[in-house]
């Protein structure tokens, strides 16, 4: 077939498609990345950080990247790994920390999924810690809390944005020999920026993995998740390749796509910290934006956001989000809070949001 015509038939199916240029993705914690940062992704879409010996010059942006990570986390000399997403970064982590002896997961119900996946794989039983005000609460994860368990509290929840207890989880954990790691896929190229100061990382002490992922808040192209680590963690699921460069693999995929390790160093260096605080900054305005906005239109907020994700309260929240698709924009379901989540990214621009409600006043009004 002549390339004109591949392209053809690949045409049909882009247009099936949503894309992120529409605006019209209002569920997705990801965005289009800038341009140079595409480009950084294809100059080295060949590299492969699963046999790094090949590639000495990706290496060496990866630790650029971890580094970067580690300033937003606290910690001035992480370890750590540019790895395919925050499920990956989750599961490497309880990886480890069950080699190291830790056995139960003590999380809330609003823990992504992917923490579910990776104690199910590890064999590694999960207790849910009731929640109040949107997050852990500490008074009951005292009475659950024995020595050898792993919190795993979220910087970020994926149904609201939210922030567990971190410094009070600390405190509980720290007289007991206990495992924290933080869940910040999301939050971890938030927090840093928001003008009150959260300790949700490695400033806290009993901390001791992190997932941070670039390819959400950090606006690179996925596959690019982070997992960061006080300790080597990664000497703990180190299995011996004789057939690589190196001679060991450190992380749980072999082959590694790591045209995203590049552009993550691209988008690291076009937005660097003032343009990832100015556009957190811009966000949050339009997150109030929409806040007061959907009240105007007479919807209910569930509750204030922390981040740039916002809940709008509906019946029927699975038949209102099938026909907002049907019409073309896309937001997720959260069932339990019998909400509608709208995580507000760079292309959910003001007028975008003002035809979304629009919109959902027509659907539910
Ligand atoms: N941890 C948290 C707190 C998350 O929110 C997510 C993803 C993960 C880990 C897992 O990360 P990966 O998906 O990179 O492995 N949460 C996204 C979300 O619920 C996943 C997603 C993305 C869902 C795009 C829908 C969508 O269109 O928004």
């Amino acid at each position: 077939m002549e390339d004109a015509e591949i392209m053809d038939a690949l045409n049909s199916y882009y247009r099936e498609d949503m894309h992120y240029e529409s605006g019209r993705i209002l569920s997705s914690m990801y965005t289009a990345p800038p341009e140079v940062v595409l480009s950084s992704f294809f100059r080295f879409y060949q590299a492969n950080l699963g046999n790094p010996g090949l590639y000495p010059g990706t290496v060496k942006m990866e630790r650029e990247v971890v580094r970067f990570m580690g300033k937003l986390t606290g910690n001035s000399s992480p370890f750590g790994h540019v790895v395919s997403g925050g499920t990956e970064a989750n599961i490497t982590a309880l990886w480890a920390a069950r080699k190291m002896g830790f056995r139960r997961i003590l999380t809330t119900e609003d823990v992504h999924f992917s923490v579910i996946k990776a104690a199910d794989l590890l064999g590694m039983p999960v207790e849910y810690v009731p929640m109040r005000g949107f997050v852990m609460d500490t008074l009951a994860l005292e009475d659950m809390i024995h020595d050898g368990d792993v919190v795993v509290p979220t910087a970020g929840t994926t149904p609201l944005g939210y922030i567990d207890p971190i410094s009070r989880i600390d405190s509980i954990c720290a007289e007991l020999s206990c495992h924290l790691h933080v869940d910040a896929a999301f939050g971890g190229f938030v927090i840093p920026f928001l003008p009150e100061n959260i300790d949700f990382a490695f400033t806290v002490p009993s901390v001791k993995t992190v997932t941070i992922d670039p390819h959400k808040m950090g606006f690179a192209p996925y596959p690019a998740g982070g997992i960061l680590a006080r300790e080597n963690i990664f000497e703990r699921i180190r299995v011996d390749a004789p057939y690589l460069i190196d001679g060991k693999s450190e992380t749980l995929l072999g082959t590694r796509q790591s045209g995203s390790v590049a552009a993550s160093y691209a988008a690291i260096l076009h937005f660097g910290m003032d343009g990832y605080r100015d556009s957190v900054t811009e966000l949050m305005k339009r997150t109030k934006y929409l806040v007061n906005r959907a009240r105007e239109c007479g919807f209910e907020i569930l509750t204030r956001p922390v981040m740039n994700i916002a809940n709008i309260v509906v019946d029927n929240v699975e038949c209102v989000k099938k026909e907002l698709l049907k019409r073309g924009w896309a937001v997720s379901a959260n069932p339990k809070y019998s909400s509608l989540r709208i995580v507000v990214m760079p292309h959910v621009r003001k007028e975008i949001i003002d035809e979304f409600l629009k919109e959902l006043k027509k659907v539910y009004g």
